[in-house]
């Protein structure tokens, strides 16, 4: 029995007796005690947290046992006879506080009703009395199991919010920055067919009503000669290292067998591994498959998927399938808040937008040696003045970026603004100036002026 204190409507009690015959049959409870069951506002529960905890804190749902059940083995009644209430012979167990304005809170967070957010606090609570906390985390996973378990078993779950950490590794050139854009529904990573498009690692958030996916693009794996190069390598390394998961992308139209060994090398971390063979809208199915029925009988990972990164075939797949790896969270500690997509700022974004221009302007050699500063954003009502410099490493190649009367550089100021007018949704004006920096990709402060990462 359940002695409600709060205004609780009969479907919410209904609810919660069955919680409580539930809690009774797995424990061999009496089935009749008190349980004094409050709904409480966030002031109260705040000051019954200062009163009795030393805890300035609003909290969900707040417990105090009347009698030690602790030792579960011995729960009988006539153990705790004293504790009868004589009037009418029952047992009365605790008390639960539950603090309305946090149930409804999480309810919205984790997409269910009220009248279901409560039974979870209140079987929480019950469990608490019974002994259970969750001051160590394997207390805490037993718990959570039991209250699981005696939730499911009623029928009333909870879903869970997730959130974790994907990082996307391979070679360069072969989609990371595309399934990116994919994933997250938002241009995060600028993409072009050249190699070592992206420089340094790049946050991409996913977000729906129960997960937040933290994805890391990285740059690509390629031959490294400069001092930006090995910043790059040490981004990746950094990068797997506080993972959950790590994404290895090849390439369909590449032996897969041969990309997989190369890529696994670099790959040294415990983290779930899911290896996607990217591109197969470009192979067809005959040729890709004795591959890949030869890989999946050598490759070390925990899923194997084919996907098409540009055309998003099988990117809600990999959705489903990265959820299912990533642990439960409390949606109150996310990462992120769930309307920001990215971890780039405005300015640095506008400057990747003039660089992907660049990249896909000019020939092979110069690209590489190119990087963006913008300078100046002022942002008026109907229009928003953007310069940016674009540096080079040569005086040739300044003037094959400015190209004759200057017509290159146009082009990429032209396709730039496309670009930036669609991401800000505003007009823009953009000024770019061609400037030349001997060498600055082994030049440790020009590579820090420019904005890019140095590890210590
Ligand atoms: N056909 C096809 N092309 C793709 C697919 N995914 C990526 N591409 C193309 O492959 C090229 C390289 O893509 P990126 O996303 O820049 O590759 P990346 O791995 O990020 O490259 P780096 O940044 O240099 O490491 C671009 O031209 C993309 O359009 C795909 O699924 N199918
Ligand atoms: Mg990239």
């Amino acid at each position: 029995m359940v002695e409600f204190l709060g205004d609780f409507n009969d479907e919410i009690k209904g609810n919660l007796v069955r919680v409580y015959n539930e809690v009774a049959r797995i424990f061999s409870l009496p089935k009749r005690v008190i349980v004094n069951l409050n709904l409480v506002s966030e002031s109260e529960i705040k000051k019954l947290n200062k009163t009795t905890r030393n805890i300035d804190k609003v909290t969900d749902v707040l417990t105090y046992p009347y009698v030690n059940l602790k030792a579960k083995e011995k729960l009988k009644l006539k153990d705790y006879s004293l504790d009868i209430d004589p009037d009418n012979n029952m047992l009365t167990i605790g008390d639960i506080y539950i603090c309305e304005a946090r149930a409804n809170e999480q309810s919205k967070a984790y997409g269910h009703s009220l009248n279901r957010e409560i039974c979870f606090l209140f079987c929480h609570g019950l469990l608490h009395i019974l002994g259970y906390d969750h001051i160590n985390e394997s207390d805490a996973k037993t718990m959570e199991e039991l209250q699981n378990k005696i939730l499911n078993n009623l029928n009333i779950t909870r879903n869970t919010y997730k959130c974790g950490f994907v990082t996307i590794v391979g070679e360069t050139n072969s989609g990371k920055s595309t399934l990116i854009n994919q994933l997250v529904g938002e241009k995060v990573a600028v993409v072009s067919p050249k190699s070592q498009t992206t420089r340094e690692n790049i946050k991409g958030i996913y977000n729906d009503e129960f997960t937040q996916i933290v994805f890391v693009d990285t740059p690509g794996y390629h031959k490294r000669k400069t001092l930006v190069d090995d910043e790059m390598d040490k981004q990746i390394a950094d990068a797997m290292e506080d993972t959950e998961i790590i994404l290895m992308l090849i390439d369909a139209n590449k032996p897969l067998v041969e990309q997989y060994n190369k890529l696994i090398k670099k790959v040294s971390s415990n983290a779930i591994k899911i290896l996607l063979i990217n591109k197969i809208d470009e192979v067809k199915y005959e040729k890709l498959y004795p591959q890949l029925a030869e890989l999946s009988k050598i490759a070390k990972v925990n899923e194997i998927l084919p996907i098409s990164a540009l055309k998003g075939r099988n990117a809600d797949v990999l959705i489903e399938m990265i959820k299912k790896y990533l642990p439960t969270f409390d949606y109150e500690m996310r990462y992120y808040p769930t309307d920001e997509y990215t971890d780039k700022t405005v300015r640095e974004m506008v400057a990747e937008i003039v660089r992907e221009k660049a990249l896909l302007s000019l020939d092979d050699e110069i690209p590489h040696g190119i990087q963006v500063v913008v300078t100046d954003f002022k942002e008026s009502e109907k229009l928003i003045d953007i310069s940016a410099d674009v540096y080079c490493e040569k005086e040739n190649h300044k003037a094959i970026i400015l190209g004759k009367s200057g017509e290159m550089i146009k082009k990429i100021s032209t396709m730039a603004r496309v670009s930036i007018e669609k991401f800000l949704q505003k007009k823009v004006n953009l000024k770019l100036f061609v400037k030349v920096k001997a060498n600055w990709r082994n030049d440790i402060k020009a590579i820090e002026n420019f904005g890019l990462k140095v590890s210590e």
